[in-house]
């Protein structure tokens, strides 16, 4: 007897009755508006994953001390965004439906939407932490409502359309909270400025908004090209002026201490950037997400 070839995220092969925290993938860039490649983000992620090690020196834990399920990733139709985002919805329903976290890699932005269709109605006091260099606010992009360029703008309907009436315009609190924005048009940071909270350039304001939202349900979502693109190159749309890994990492460890119910990575294009190194950074965070957020 031989072991199937079943490759997993390094460190991440438990049982999926035992796991706490399932991993699954999605391989989609098909609303991608400037150089695609995020499709093959997930596949990369896990395959370089054994290029780093399973100890975290950061955190002083270790992959093995946890139970983290590979479910590998969705076959996913590149020219329907709604059929993507059904299936992506799915899959969450199901680890959620089974008491596991839901831990997604994208794949481009646009993946976000079919997560949190289903972690919302679990958790209708939800708040989303959104780590990106772009706002992602756009109404519509050139006509299409589903598209990367507008998922946080798709989300914050879903979430106000389960605003309690209590929530008035006149007490109204934002449940979308960006930070290390610092690209859109002028109607995405205006509207920002009316229905999220909206922090520019970096991590400034995120501890005082954690400690804010108490034991509120959090969903992450991380856009990798928050970075800088001198340490992450390989994204589709890089923007200048970004964070550091290390800023990155310190804010994971602030985000930790919300009550984090679901999260993804999204927006590696591991083709854009032949050296590698952008690649290994998304392993490294991934990797210090999951220990972060395990338990
Ligand atoms: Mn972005």
């Amino acid at each position: 007897m031989l072991p199937n070839n079943v490759e997993t995220f390094i460190g991440c092969d438990a049982t999926y009755a035992d796991a706490s925290i399932v991993l699954y993938g999605a391989p989609f860039d098909s609303t991608t508006s400037y150089r695609p490649g995020a499709r093959f983000g997930s596949k990369a992620i896990r395959g370089e994953s054994f290029g780093i090690e399973m100890y975290s020196p950061y955190q002083n834990r270790d992959l093995t001390d946890y139970a983290i399920f590979d479910s590998g990733d969705l076959e996913l139709c590149f020219g329907s965004p709604e059929s993507a985002l059904n299936v992506i919805g799915e899959r969450t329903r199901t680890i959620l439906n089974d008491g596991k976290f839901p831990f997604l890699i994208g794949g481009e932005h646009l993946v976000t939407l079919g997560a949190v269709r289903e972690v919302l109605p679990r958790y209708p006091n939800l708040h989303i932490i959104h780590f990106d260099a772009h706002a992602d606010l756009r109404d519509d992009y050139f006509g299409a409502k589903l598209s990367h360029a507008c998922v946080l703008r798709r989300c914050d309907e879903l979430l106000r359309a389960t605003e309690p009436a209590s929530n008035s315009q006149a007490t109204f609190r934002p449940r979308i909270h960006q930070f290390g924005i610092r690209s859109g048009i002028r109607e995405e940071f205006e509207f920002a400025a009316k229905y999220t909270n909206m922090h520019r350039f970096d991590f400034a304001g995120l501890a005082e908004t954690i400690e804010s939202l108490g034991d509120a349900p959090v969903y992450l979502t991380l856009d990798l090209d928050v970075l800088d693109p001198s340490a992450f190159p390989g994204t589709g749309t890089p923007e200048a002026g970004g964070v550091s890994f290390l800023q990155l990492l310190s804010a994971i460890q602030t985000v930790r201490l919300a009550n984090v119910v679901g999260c993804d990575v999204n927006e590696l294009a591991p083709n854009l950037d032949a050296s590698g190194a952008s690649t290994a950074l998304a392993c490294k965070v991934v990797r210090e997400l999951l220990l972060a957020l395990a338990k």
